[in-house]
């Protein structure tokens, strides 16, 4: 078992061969990989994480293995996870298969993981984050994620990202869909994919037109790029605006409010989850609970007001150490 001391002396000395299993661990939520990650924790913050996110079948592999081609061009090292990859609609190759298409797998300065979101709950699954964390703390410097941009997992994505990349493509004559999934609340920088088919200047004039009616943008514009990920034009475009972006988030002072925003969903979606698996483990041994639970039996207390109860609890002062001890 890799433990924490032997993952930083590794790192240190830019020994990387321990990722790989150390990855799975984490995945898996082995006990002693998330303590080496709690350890770990503090060299966070490094990265550039840019959500990669968009319909089924825009084209978000492609274009993320075409950029690769860009970055590591530039001798740059970068991280790509993606979730729940080639969703059943759109029937897309998986990352993987188009990083080895472009022949990158023995590149060492590319680390490359697909993950399933099976069983996990919360849309985008915030297994992820940690995954995230750990390459941040091994030193990639550029993490790209990419996912299906619904609902759920747009928000969690622009909670997770510094940087939220929205990929699209021209409509099969029905408009552009990420203006429909709301996706462009939280896109940063749109990609219109497949420029080479017809259709594509509409979709820029369409999402343009939509940018300059709505959308908080902090004073900035979002940049809307044409890209053809199967020839790799507009990767230099992109990648650009990708450091631009990074550039502007630690001028405006965005990148400390997205930073807050993200621990916060993160702790939080945590908290859930924690006590999810905390009630589904077994009797709680609590006596306060034990109490409230019995008055609701004895119909002395609604259900209601016991859940309130507890709730208010965390609230409490008095309720002993503070978290961290
Ligand atoms: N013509 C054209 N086809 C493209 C372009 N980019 C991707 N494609 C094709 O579009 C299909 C879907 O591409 P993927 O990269 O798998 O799309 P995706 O968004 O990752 O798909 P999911 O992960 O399944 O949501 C594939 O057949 C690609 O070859 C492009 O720029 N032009
Ligand atoms: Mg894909």
């Amino acid at each position: 078992v890799v433990t924490a001391g032997d993952v930083l002396l590794r790192i240190q000395g830019s020994d990387l061969r321990a990722l790989p299993r150390l990855a799975t661990l984490v995945e898996n939520e082995d006990p002693r990989a998330l303590e080496a990650l709690d350890a770990l924790f503090p060299l966070t913050g490094q990265a550039q994480v840019v959500g990669v996110t968009g319909p089924p079948g825009a084209g978000k592999s492609t274009l993320i293995a075409a950029l690769l081609g860009h970055v590591r061009a530039a001798s740059r090292r970068v991280a790509v996870l993606a979730v729940d990859p080639s969703s059943p609609i759109s029937g897309g190759a998986v990352l993987g298969d188009r990083i080895r298409m472009m022949d990158r797998h023995a590149d060492d300065g590319v680390f490359v993981r697909s993950m399933a979101s099976r069983g996990r709950q919360g849309g985008l699954a915030w297994a992820t984050a940690r995954l995230v964390h750990l390459l941040d703390a091994v030193g990639y410097p550029l993490i790209l994620i990419e996912t299906v941009g619904t609902g759920q997992d747009g928000t969690d994505i622009a909670s997770l990202a510094d940087t939220v990349l929205v990929v699209e493509s021209p409509g099969l004559g029905d408009g552009v869909q990420a203006i429909k999934s709301g996706l462009l609340e939280v896109a940063d920088i749109v990609a219109v994919n497949k420029a080479d088919q017809p259709g594509a200047e509409d979709a820029q004039r369409l999402l343009r037109a939509s940018f300059n009616l709505a959308h908080p943008s902090h004073g900035r514009s979002v940049p809307i790029l044409p890209t053809v990920g199967i020839t790799g034009s507009g990767m230099s475009e992109l990648l650009a605006a990708i450091d631009d972006h990074a550039a502007w988030l630690a001028e405006s002072g965005q990148r400390a409010v997205r930073r807050e925003r993200g621990a916060r969903a993160e702790v939080l979606a945590g908290l859930r989850a924690a006590l999810d698996r905390r009630l589904e483990a077994g009797p709680v041994r609590s006596p306060e609970l034990a109490d409230l639970i019995g008055r609701v039996a004895r119909r002395d207390l609604s259900p209601r007001r016991a859940v309130n109860a507890l709730v208010v609890a965390l609230d409490s002062p008095a309720s002993g150490r503070s978290i961290g001890d």
